[in-house]
């Protein structure tokens, strides 16, 4: 699906023209994948369009950029303002956020230490990354032949731009073989994310998703499910998640700010039933919260204007 253009994208302080956000082909970190990102969705609510959880996506930047010894030349609230200068900008009410921390156009070679950090805020409109309708038909999807990174080889907690590398391979090898998605498994086999969303698993009445330590981004969407689950009374747990929890699984599905909630129907042609209850009661929940329509989680939603 083409990128639609919106009319600004804020480029290091200032809020430049679309066409005009541009960037060298020596620029470092399209060489050596070295930036750190965010994905955030705006809202239309009552109020005007609303930044989901923003505070926590800004924190998740700079906390990418802390694991890879980058130093961002703006605060989280500098880039808290300017994400909701973008948004603001565009006059749409709900968007796709992209912000960028990048090593930039001057220095080449691995040592990043004398390079300059730019960063980038750019949104557009995006649909729902799985299909609209995929909290009702599911997804369908495939254990990775790719093994998710180690800890100590690219660190999976950190949204670095070089880490989708590893995704990518997943997300191709998936599509061409008739799958929706793939489901990354850590190097010691136990399961820990798909290429770009949190995995939850119901096992005897139990919800579990895989924590940090198994190779999981631990995801902003991941942490809101489970607030709304235990809120409904389920027994939301993080806690490791092997392959065959997936397969006999009572309910499975993935979730993340781009995908939102999405079922799964089957892992590796096993059919999963779909959709699940649970899931459903926290996909419900979880469209009225970024939306403002729940009063218990209206926190979460940061006005732009
Ligand atoms: N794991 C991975 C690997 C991941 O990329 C994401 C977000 C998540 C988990 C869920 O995190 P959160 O969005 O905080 O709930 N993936 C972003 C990028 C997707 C893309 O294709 O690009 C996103 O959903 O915006």
């Amino acid at each position: 699906m083409p990128i639609q253009s919106t009319p600004k994208i804020w480029m290091n302080g200032k809020l430049v023209d679309w066409d005009q956000a541009q960037v060298h082909v020596l620029t470092h970190t399209l060489h050596y994948g070295t930036g750190v990102f965010e994905g955030i969705r705006a809202y239309e609510t009552s109020h005007g369009p609303a930044v989901f959880r923003l505070t926590d996506h800004i924190v998740r930047l700079h906390n990418s950029a802390k694991i890879m010894g980058m130093e961002i030349p703006y605060s989280v609230d500098e880039l808290i303002d300017a994400t909701k200068a973008t948004v603001a900008s565009t006059g749409l009410p709900s968007c796709y956020i992209r912000p960028i921390a990048y090593y930039g156009y001057g220095e080449m070679g691995l040592n990043t230490l004398p390079c300059t950090v730019d960063v980038a805020i750019a949104c557009w409109p995006w649909g729902a990354y799985l299909g609209p309708d995929a909290v009702e038909k599911g997804v369908r999807m495939k254990i990775s032949s790719w093994t998710r990174h180690d800890h100590n080889t690219m660190p999976p907690a950190a949204k670095t731009v070089g880490n989708y590398v590893n995704s990518s391979l997943a997300k191709v090898e998936a599509l061409k073989a008739g799958y929706d998605e793939a489901i990354m498994l850590a190097p010691n086999g136990l399961v820990a994310e798909c290429t770009g969303e949190n995995i939850f698993c119901v096992r005897n009445g139990i919800v579990l998703t895989p924590p940090l330590s198994a190779g999981a981004l631990e995801g902003i969407t991941q942490s809101s499910v489970i607030t709304i689950g235990r809120d409904l009374g389920f027994d939301m747990r993080v806690d490791n998640v092997a392959r065959s929890d997936l397969y006999i699984a009572e309910e499975l599905f993935v979730c993340g700010t781009a995908a939102e909630i999405s079922s799964v129907n089957s892992v590796d042609d096993r059919v999963i039933p779909c959709p699940g209850p649970m899931t459903k009661a926290i996909a419900e929940v979880y469209g009225r919260a970024v939306r403002g329509q729940e009063d218990a989680y209206k926190d979460w939603c940061e006005l732009a204007v």
